[in-house]
């Protein structure tokens, strides 16, 4: 895998701009979560700074004044880094990085930068590695052209227009190459997911340490890795979990959505999230104790559209109830969600009403049929087989008795196949 940049424990400043659209009280929130992924990338936070500013300055980002101000502060501490919490351009990242002779990342670098140290499985580096080379490279001119201004001199002239190009070539031969390997993953993916017998499936979603991993450990007994970081899971888990005497289910974790989620990272990760779009109901996760949890919804439901997730049976489960001084909006959200919980995955408080919860959802949103399809029909019996989970197999004469549980929206389909196999047999 490429360092993109490597930050280490560097000291650095975070800069958050308010505008018209963007209040200054968010701006800081912003900030506070910037700070987060910081600590989580390793670096040391010496400073924030804000402006207020109507239009964003197109050269700097932010206006002259401001960024004079920042180098002065930067040169006198001698601070190798800043990161500002907006998606910089390649002009305005160049611009800056001369003004301000550091580093300069915008959020989305610093996001890639801790998924690249996170990556542990072969599939989530390549993901990442694609993110970082899609991301590199309408940045390419910047690196070449202005180092090699920065430290001129003989041998340093600066590799030119052809060396850019041959570089760009390279990252983009590069790119189609992990994509490709990507493709050959995902299908392996595809394989092992029908390779499995067929059980009801749920995804957990939500924002990023809310205590997804958590949760599956607790109701699956088993040990995934649980931070108090961000981006603790980047590869997907998937335990069979008991729900009741008679009901289990499969449960997938998977990595956790932020705010303003690099688009590449999204559309590189795609293998991981199809554990998710492929899930027959969601359990989307929520830290309560969070000042900003309301708006931490929308982004994971704006993310799953992004993804191609319309409407899939949600529970809302809201977590980390233990943390909560202040009791009285628990009401609030009962009546504003009709289908959520309150739990504390950590202290295994109410997690038998979890489990109920989720089987509620599975009586509303699923229905069980005992099926008769002829034996001669295979076609029709591995459908079925796709469309749900048999719950039980018998065979009497020619015929195969299946009992199945499918979604409710499939119903009429599945009945109106195997009415018309039943007659098919009969002529
Ligand atoms: N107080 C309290 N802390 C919790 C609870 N559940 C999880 N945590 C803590 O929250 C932090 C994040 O938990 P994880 O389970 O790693 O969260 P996650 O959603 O999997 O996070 P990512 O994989 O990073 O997206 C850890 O420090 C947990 O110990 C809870 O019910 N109460
Ligand atoms: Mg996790």
């Amino acid at each position: 895998m490429i360092e993109l940049q490597p930050i280490g424990k560097e000291r650095c400043v975070l800069v958050g701009v308010s505008t018209r659209s963007v209040s200054r009280g968010e701006t800081e929130e912003y900030l506070d979560e910037l700070a987060l992924l910081a600590d989580t990338a390793g670096a040391e936070v010496v400073k924030r700074v804000t402006q207020d500013r109507d239009r964003i300055e197109p050269a700097t980002f932010i206006g002259k004044g401001k960024v004079e101000e920042l180098r002065t502060f930067v040169t006198e501490r001698k601070l190798p880094l800043v990161i500002f919490d907006d998606d910089l351009s390649a002009v305005q990242v160049r611009n800056l990085e001369r003004e301000l002779e550091c580093k300069v990342l915008d959020r989305s670098a610093l996001i890639l930068d801790i998924f690249a140290t996170r990556a542990k499985s072969n599939e989530a580096k390549t993901q990442v590695e694609l993110a970082q080379l899609q991301y590199l490279l309408p940045r390419l001119t910047r690196q070449w052209t202005h180092l090699s201004k920065q430290y001129g001199g003989i041998g340093t002239k600066g590799p030119g227009e052809t060396q850019i190009e041959t570089d760009r070539r390279l990252i983009k031969t590069r790119i189609s190459h992990l994509k490709e390997k990507l493709e050959r993953i995902s299908k392996q993916r595809v394989t092992q997911r029908k390779g499995r017998t067929r059980h009801t499936r749920a995804a957990l979603v939500g924002y990023t340490n809310v205590g997804k991993s958590t949760l599956l450990n607790y109701v699956s007994g088993s040990e995934v890795f649980v931070e108090n970081r961000l981006f603790a899971t980047l590869d997907p888990t998937t335990r069979l979990v008991p729900l009741s005497s008679g009901a289990q289910m499969l449960m997938t974790d998977t990595v956790g959505f932020i705010r303003k989620l690099p688009p590449h990272l999204v559309a590189s990760f795609k293998s991981t999230l199809e554990e998710i779009t492929e899930a027959d109901l969601l359990l989307h996760v929520v830290d309560v104790t969070s000042k900003h949890f309301e708006e931490q919804i929308q982004v994971v439901k704006d993310t799953l559209e992004d993804i191609g997730v319309h409407d899939k049976p949600t529970l809302m489960v809201f977590n980390k109830i233990d943390r909560l001084a202040e009791r009285s909006m628990l009401h609030v959200l009962a009546e504003q969600y009709p289908r959520c919980v309150f739990i504390s995955a950590a202290r295994g408080i109410n997690i038998n009403g979890f489990k109920q919860e989720v089987l509620k959802l599975l009586e509303s949103e699923f229905v069980e049929e005992q099926l008769r399809v002829s034996q001669a029909h295979q076609k029709l019996i591995s459908y079925l087989h796709s469309v749900g989970e048999v719950l039980d197999t018998a065979y009497e004469d020619n015929s195969v008795l299946l009992k199945l549980r499918f979604p409710k929206k499939d119903k009429a389909r599945v009945l109106q196949m195997v009415n018309a196999q039943e007659h098919a047999s009969v002529e």
